[in-house]
């Protein structure tokens, strides 16, 4: 009977061995190259990676978890589907994890991939500390954080793809622009792939904050705020320094009433306007109650995506934009994370990959002077979509018109949205005083920040702003507010002078009454500060946009060093430049994305016919 049984575990272990190590041939499109060898497995055990744990701790066999056949798909889907089967979905998991206030199971990220941060044959990480610094979060089987490197399309030039396929529509990038290009092409009849390089779907579009500018919509028309497309074209002109391309700031303005429709359409709902810094009028639109609109954005398009049944693949990174003899764009090299380098024929392909913030290398070859700022921005921001293009005969504009942002939280990459200055907020440095109209342009209060002995400032309100905009509470959640019952309460909470502080308040104070800022002109003061509790935000700037990018037309094709578009090549979003000028408007951004990404997709779509 003991022979029976180690007869019996032999035979499995056999099986089990030649499942982990047999390289399948996959089904569908990708063969599938990952495979590892009994003693890899005992490695990965040793050496404390996940996998390794679950099949000697736990015994649990490879076919448990990859569904029968050691073939991985990149997006690891069927993976991710056998962590959810044993230890459940995001909810039930929150549940079981909320013992510390921030909880990575009940985040803005949404149901992610489990392997995203849970990896079982590398080690583990965090992934949230790419932008936070959440010192509290533990994961087991942890190593260090993943490092994202930019694409060298060069590198790729005589590279061998495992295998091709074809589609129509291929789009580099699912954060909002791809979301939004994808499908405005799937709904106009074309067969479409998104390639993203990140585990993650939503790229910036998700971290965004404030809202989105939009000019006589039905939510300003609801609210009795006069606005037009012309002023809205005029203020990006100007808050751009004048260097916007005019046609594209102005297909910006006039077709953004037209896009916030389109998402109502799509029950995307931005129905609460409130001002934006260089803005004429309220036209910077949040969701219900002045909620984040970052992630109540990308929930709802990852929505419509997977509704629409559209092919999304993470881990799946674009390495090389390819062409024909004459130029024209054939398709893409990709390099996936277990299927290796393939190639997809597609008649068009759209560039929606974002900028460049989180390439500080890049950044400070542009700007010096921005060496060892942080970022607002998620880690895979690397300027890929600039590199491919202009490796494939694109040509780039504007690359040193790069955005600081002047409220990002000291210490951290957590923007704090202008909304907070829009809906009440000061800003004092640390002697307590005003130093600048907060509601000005982003470039003058970064430098306003800048000029200061410590540059770092302290955004000051109260439960009255508080209560105006949702998202504040967020701030809260992540401990990044100080508070007092009183202006001297909050001077000691911030080490800066009481009286000062309190002079400063009650100036302010003083201005709205009067409706008149005597110290820097600010023209919207919303409400006086002191109903409730005094609070306050340290706050200082950090990489946020980059302003430059690719030439597109107004028809968002890509423009060539020849000054021709580029045939087959569309792009939208952060990758392109010349919307923006030397600097964006808050809120302009969600309007591009949405606005371009669907020229971008409907133009992508018509060309694949
Ligand atoms: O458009 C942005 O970058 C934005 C609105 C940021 C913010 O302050 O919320």
């Amino acid at each position: 009977m003991k022979k029976l049984s180690m007869l019996l575990v032999l035979v499995l272990a056999a099986i089990l061995a030649v499942a982990c190590a047999t390289k399948q041939a996959g089904t569908g499109n990708f063969p599938g190259t990952t495979e590892f060898t009994e003693k890899q497995m005992a490695d990965h055990e040793k050496m404390g990676y996940l996998g390794g744990y679950h099949m000697t701790e736990q015994g649990v066999d490879c076919i448990s978890c990859h569904g029968g056949t050691a073939y991985v798909d990149d997006s690891e889907k069927a993976v991710n589907e056998a962590c959810v089967d044993c230890h459940g979905g995001y909810a039930d998991v929150a549940k079981l994890t909320n013992a510390t206030d921030i909880n990575p199971h009940d985040s803005h990220l949404g149901d992610v991939n489990c392997t995203s941060c849970h990896v079982a044959h590398a080690p583990s990480f965090v992934y949230c500390n790419n932008c936070h610094t959440f010192d509290e979060l533990q994961i087991s089987h942890a190593g260090q954080k993943a490092v994202y490197s930019s694409v060298n399309p060069s590198k790729y030039n005589n590279a061998k793809p495992n295998f091709v396929i074809q589609t129509d529509v291929v789009v580099i990038g699912a954060g909002g622009t791809g979301m939004v290009a994808a499908l405005t092409a799937k709904d106009a009849g074309a067969k479409v792939i998104i390639l993203e390089k990140m585990p993650i779907t939503g790229g910036n579009t998700q971290l965004s904050a404030g809202g989105m500018n939009a000019a006589w919509t039905r939510y300003q028309k609801s609210k009795n705020i006069k606005d037009d497309p012309e002023t809205m074209y005029l203020d990006t002109m100007k808050g751009g320094q004048n260097k916007s391309i005019p046609e594209l700031a102005r297909k910006l303005a006039y077709e953004s009433d037209a896009s916030m429709e389109w998402l109502t359409k799509n029950k995307i709902i931005l129905n609460n306007p409130g001002m934006g810094g260089g803005a004429t009028n309220a036209r910077f639109h949040a969701p219900e109650g002045g909620a984040v609109v970052g992630a109540y954005l990308t929930a709802g398009l990852k929505r419509l995506v997977a509704q629409r049944g559209i092919d999304v693949r993470v881990n799946s990174k674009v390495v090389k934009i390819l062409t024909d003899n004459t130029g024209t764009v054939t398709g893409v090299l990709v390099e996936g994370k277990h299927s290796g380098i393939y190639q997809i024929n597609a008649s068009s392909v759209v560039l929606a990959s974002g900028g460049f913030s989180a390439n500080s290398d890049l950044v400070v070859k542009y700007q010096p002077s921005y060496k060892g700022m942080s970022t607002s921005n998620q880690p895979g921001a690397k300027g890929d979509g600039v590199a491919l293009g202009e490796d494939a005969g694109a040509q780039a504009i504007d690359m040193e018109m790069i955005q600081i942002h002047p409220t990002i939280a000291a210490g951290s990459g957590i923007l704090i949205t202008e909304a907070v200055r829009g809906r009440g907020a000061i800003v004092v440095n640390h002697d307590g005083v005003r130093i600048m109209d907060e509601m000005t342009t982003r470039d003058k209060a970064s430098a306003a920040i800048l000029a200061q002995k410590i540059p770092t400032a302290f955004l000051i309100l109260d439960d009255d702003t508080r209560a105006r905009l949702k998202q504040i509470d967020g701030y809260f959640h992540l401990h990044l507010v100080h508070q007092g019952n009183t202006p001297e309460e909050l001077a000691k909470a911030i080490n800066v002078p009481a009286d000062e502080l309190k002079n400063t308040i009650e100036r302010y104070n003083g201005f709205v009454k009067a409706g008149e800022d005597k110290d820097f002109g600010r023209k919207s003061m919303p409400q006086q500060i002191g109903k409730g509790k005094y609070y306050a935000i340290e706050i200082n700037p950090g990489v946020h946009y980059t302003m430059g990018g690719l030439k597109i037309n107004t028809d968002a094709q890509v423009i060539g060093t020849n000054g021709q578009p580029v045939k087959n090549l569309y792009a939208g979003g952060e990758v392109t430049g010349g919307v923006h000028g030397a600097n964006r408007l808050g809120g302009n951004s969600i309007s591009e994305t949405i606005t371009f990404g669907r020229t971008a997709g409907m133009n992508a779509a018509k060309n694949s016919r």
